[in-house]
């Protein structure tokens, strides 16, 4: 087996706001995915790992709820890429993007971000672009369902791409 080279591990940090779907993205990933929650809401962390790309990477999910700030920027501290899930069924949840954007980088640094607009199965889901067009946003918003999987893999290997074109 060849040593472990650390600079392989990347720490990726998966939040967004409450019930977007975050903690059912992070589950789809490695073989033993960890979620401390009560009652079905995150309070502490999901966490797992994966090899993607030749990567080990280290997939960090936030709590979703404004009072756990704190939790969140533990969480974030340190890691490469964010991903941002909102449920695209819920547009009056996009006004907290903002904020949660500056509150994650505030620990990360200007890392790459990308938009992850789940919960594309359920009907009345708006299309990423528009997703895209109501937030302003420049980067990447890529269409997923956490619940059936489609797109969290292609969103982990964007974030990968964007972090080793910018490094
Ligand atoms: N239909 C559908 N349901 C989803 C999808 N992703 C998550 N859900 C459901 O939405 C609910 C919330 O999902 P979670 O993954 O717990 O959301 P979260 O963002 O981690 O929530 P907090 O940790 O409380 O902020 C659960 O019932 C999930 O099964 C999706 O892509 N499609
Ligand atoms: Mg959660």
């Amino acid at each position: 087996m060849e040593p472990h080279s650390p600079e392989q591990d990347i720490k990726i940090v998966v939040t967004g706001p409450y019930n977007a779907g975050k903690s059912e993205f992070v589950q789809k990933f490695g073989t033993k995915p960890i979620n401390v929650a009560v009652n079905g809401t995150t309070v502490g962390l999901d966490f797992t790992h994966d090899m993607i790309e030749n990567f080990h990477v280290h997939i960090f999910g936030t709590p979703g709820q404004d009072h756990f700030k704190d939790v969140q920027q533990c969480v974030a501290r340190g890691a490469s890429g964010i991903i941002m899930v909102i449920d695209s069924t819920d547009p009056s949840t996009f006004s907290q993007v903002e904020a949660l954007t500056k509150r994650i980088k505030a620990v990360c640094g200007r890392v790459p971000l990308i938009i992850c607009a789940n919960k594309q199965d359920k009907p009345g889901a708006l299309p990423p672009e528009k997703i895209k067009q109501m937030l302003g946003f420049k980067g990447k918003v890529i269409g997923t369902s956490a619940l059936r999987g489609d797109g969290t893999r292609t969103s982990l290997v964007e974030i990968l791409k964007q972090i080793k074109k910018s490094q």
